[in-house]
């Protein structure tokens, strides 16, 4: 069933094109500062803000994080998970999400399984979503076991990307791992879009309005951004992300020459 958030970001992007995303890693930054940063982001048009790093934070600061986060923004707060220890009853939605291309199948479904009655019991919202991890991979490459797909294979990706959608995840994500030197490729992005028809997110290493608007005319309908933003004044680097966004809402709006 298709619950408050999903259908919140469906109508987003089809209304506006593309959306942002803001990623903030609990793990980096102060309760202050998480709260700063939503709220600047927030103000600065970024379409929710999504929760989760690579590595381990305690269950406390998570759900701090969250309140703090919450207290500050209305826009929808997603926990973006890397295992059951992420998942807090704080949040608005859980991206109830598959590493397709791990090699355990503790990131393929184990965990899942694991956290699965916790989202119940929380009330979260489960929207699925089936992760891919391409290019060098980065930290969650090498805590989800995964084996990326060189960026020289789209038609894998693709693959990827389609099964996933059979398999009923309703969003796919190609993720290039936070601070990727390289985000995913244009024509990664294209090939994947030309295959399924369900949104796509893209995220890992953007750091520019000309790479959002790059991303977005091959084919995102949702970019994601964590490091940048927590990097510079959340404010003017969210301005410049979602400008972009915004850009190629109003190219696909104007008129076709004949
Ligand atoms: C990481 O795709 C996200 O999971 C965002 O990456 O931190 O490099 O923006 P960055």
């Amino acid at each position: 069933m298709i619950g408050r958030v999903e259908k919140y970001l469906l109508n987003k992007i089809k209304k506006d094109g593309a959306i942002h995303l803001t990623l903030i890693d609990p793990e980096k930054v102060s309760l202050k500062s998480a709260s700063r940063i939503a709220h600047e982001a927030e103000s600065s048009k970024t379409a929710a803000i999504m929760i989760g790093g690579s590595t381990f934070v305690s269950t406390s600061h998570l759900d701090n994080t969250i309140k703090a986060i919450k207290k500050t923004v209305g826009i929808p707060v997603i926990l973006f998970p890397n295992n059951v220890t992420a998942i807090s009853k704080h949040a608005d939605a859980i991206w109830f999400m598959s590493l397709l291309n791990s090699l355990d199948p503790y990131f393929i479904v184990g965990a899942q399984v694991l956290g699965a009655p916790l989202v119940k019991k929380f009330g979260l919202e489960a929207i699925p979503l089936g992760y891919i991890v391409v290019g060098q991979g980065a930290t969650v490459g090498i805590i989800g076991r995964a084996s990326p797909i060189p960026y020289d294979k789209p038609e894998l990706a693709a693959a990827h990307a389609l099964a996933a959608q059979y398999l009923g995840m309703r969003f796919v994500y190609l993720e290039a791992g936070s601070g990727a030197k390289q985000p995913v490729p244009n024509e990664t992005i294209r090939i994947v879009k030309d295959l399924v028809s369900v949104p796509l997110i893209v995220g890992g290493g953007i750091r520019s309005g000309e790479q959002v608007k790059e991303k977005v005319n091959a084919g995102a309908d949702i970019i994601v951004t964590g490091n940048v933003v927590e990097e510079f004044e959340a404010k003017d680097k969210v301005e410049e992300l979602v400008k972009q966004v915004k850009w190629y809402r109003r190219a696909m709006k104007r008129p076709k020459r004949r």
